[in-house]
């Protein structure tokens, strides 16, 4: 090996995004992020992950933070490393899709925050859902330099999902004008020898780079980045170990070592990475304490790989039969997820369409007749509304649950009129900054409840500087 020519692989640390999404719900605050930043900004990271995906709701909702000031602190810390967001296409960060007028707005203010790198993903990999996102990075690379399109294809398996399909995508990506490709298996379902077959396949198919994005819920992902780096992928995404394994990421420290002394070292220092696994220990064992962390996911979950279900959706499952004391089906329900997912052209599983097959499987086996009752998101599925699927639907299903509605062909958000003005003019008592429009478009109630409490704040300081002054107030 001494004589192969050197290919580092890249890492993209997650502890600040994915990381405590996966293990705490997303509840780590930014005061537990910067004193740590400059020893992170010390290994020569490919990037670090630290917003999008549930960072900005959590922020606002359970927080009570500014999200754009977390980015801005965290830009100004690291002074070397790039900065990653995930972005869920024509969605943003909410759950709706929005006009393509405030996609290209919340691209603009990412990236004047400090995002170097934007990862996009749509839950039925319908392309046309990622364009405007892409679209948007590249007019602002052009104009300023900066800005990085990166394309996430959410990965799963199933009849239309073979070899073929990924390598076609990869081409498209590229044609699209994305700048890299990620593989986003969110369930952990990639195994190594499959992952050394696929990352052959669409090296040979693409130049852009190709990055790996798994978890470690079924217990296979390491393995997984071994046999996927051996096949020539670029980035590799990896926790620091005290937030890594379980339903995160593989351990950073693991990789290093791995690849240490091969044509794939990364050359981080592992004494730099040890400090910072050092700060983040006391917080691991703080969140186990409190409850925030708990050791069952930091198990193997095997039934992820036997059902090819991702464990989330499996523990909704259960909630919801456990609310209709009907936990006895739960068997049933299993059997007859993939006969959903096959009836709604055989999509991802992946938010949001992890939960609209979930619910609708339940539906079918607690109502005794299939497709008896179907949920508003089924409906909008079967419209076309969240885009096109890799598989035709079933038109049986469409007759019975939406019978003689219009369905739509086009990309969704070209019937969405932009709507910039309208959600500014709605939400301008509370407005101190550009940013906060878009807070707004995403979460109206959380953002205005934040808005209203950081008033509360801002009016709770000045008291306090006038008292101080002239005791004047009363406490
Ligand atoms: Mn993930």
């Amino acid at each position: 090996m001494a004589d192969q020519v050197k290919k580092p692989v890249g890492i993209m640390e997650t502890v600040l995004r994915d990381a405590h999404q996966s293990l705490i719900a997303t509840r780590m605050p930014t005061d537990m992020m910067l004193p740590i930043v400059e020893k992170m900004d010390k290994v020569g990271y490919h990037a670090v992950e630290c917003w999008g995906g549930a960072t900005f709701d959590a922020s606002l909702r359970f927080l009570k933070e500014d999200p754009w000031e977390r980015l801005r602190k965290l830009r100004d810390g690291f002074k070397n490393t790039k900065l990653q967001m995930l972005f869920r296409g024509q969605n943003i960060l909410g759950y709706r899709p929005y006009a393509d007028d405030v996609v290209e707005n919340f691209v603009e203010k990412s990236v004047a925050n400090g995002i170097d790198i934007i990862r996009i993903f749509d839950c039925l990999n319908d392309l046309r859902n990622l364009q405007a996102t892409v679209d948007a990075t590249n007019k602002i690379k052009a104009r300023e330099g900066r800005g990085h399109a990166q394309i996430a294809l959410s990965y799963t398996l199933g009849d239309a999902y073979t070899l073929e399909y990924w390598v076609n995508m990869a081409k498209k990506i590229e044609e699209m004008g994305a700048d890299s490709i990620c593989i986003k298996d969110m369930a952990g379902l990639l195994v190594p020898y499959k992952a050394a077959e696929l990352i052959k396949a669409m090296k040979e198919a693409t130049k852009l780079p190709i990055q790996l994005h798994t978890h470690y819920t079924s217990g296979v992902a390491s393995m997984t980045y071994l046999k996927a780096v051996e096949a020539g992928v670029d980035v590799i995404d990896c926790a620091i170990s005290p937030f890594a394994l379980g339903t995160s990421q593989p351990a950073t420290e693991v990789m290093v070592e791995t690849f240490k002394g091969t044509p794939y070292d990364t050359g981080y220092d592992q004494n730099v990475l040890a400090e910072i696994a050092d700060y983040f220990r006391p917080y691991r064992d703080e969140c186990l304490a409190s409850g925030l962390l708990n050791p069952k996911v930091m198990g193997v979950d095997i039934k992820t790989l036997l059902y090819q279900v991702p464990g989330g959706m499996l523990s909704n499952m259960v909630s919801q039969l456990k609310e209709q004391n009907a936990e006895d089906r739960y068997y049933d329900v299993l059997k007859e997820i993939p006969e959903v997912r096959k009836d709604l052209g055989e999509p991802p599983l992946v938010t949001p369409s992890s939960q609209i097959v979930g619910t609708q499987a339940v539906f079918n086996v607690l109502m005794g007749e299939r497709y008896k009752m179907a949920t508003k998101e089924t409906k909008a599925v079967l419209r076309g509304e969240y885009g096109q699927t890799v598989k035709p639907m079933s038109q049986e299903v469409i007759d019975k649950v939406i019978p003689g509605e219009e369905r739509i062909t086009c990309r969704p958000a070209d019937l969405i009129e932009n709507e910039m003005d309208k959600l500014e003019a709605e939400m301008k008592e509370w407005k101190q900054q550009d940013e906060d429009v878009l807070s707004y478009a995403l979460f109206p109630q959380v953002a205005t409840d934040f808005f209203k409490y950081r008033q509360a704040q801002q009016e709770k300081v000045d008291m306090t500087q006038a008292d101080t002054k002239n005791a004047a107030y009363p406490v």
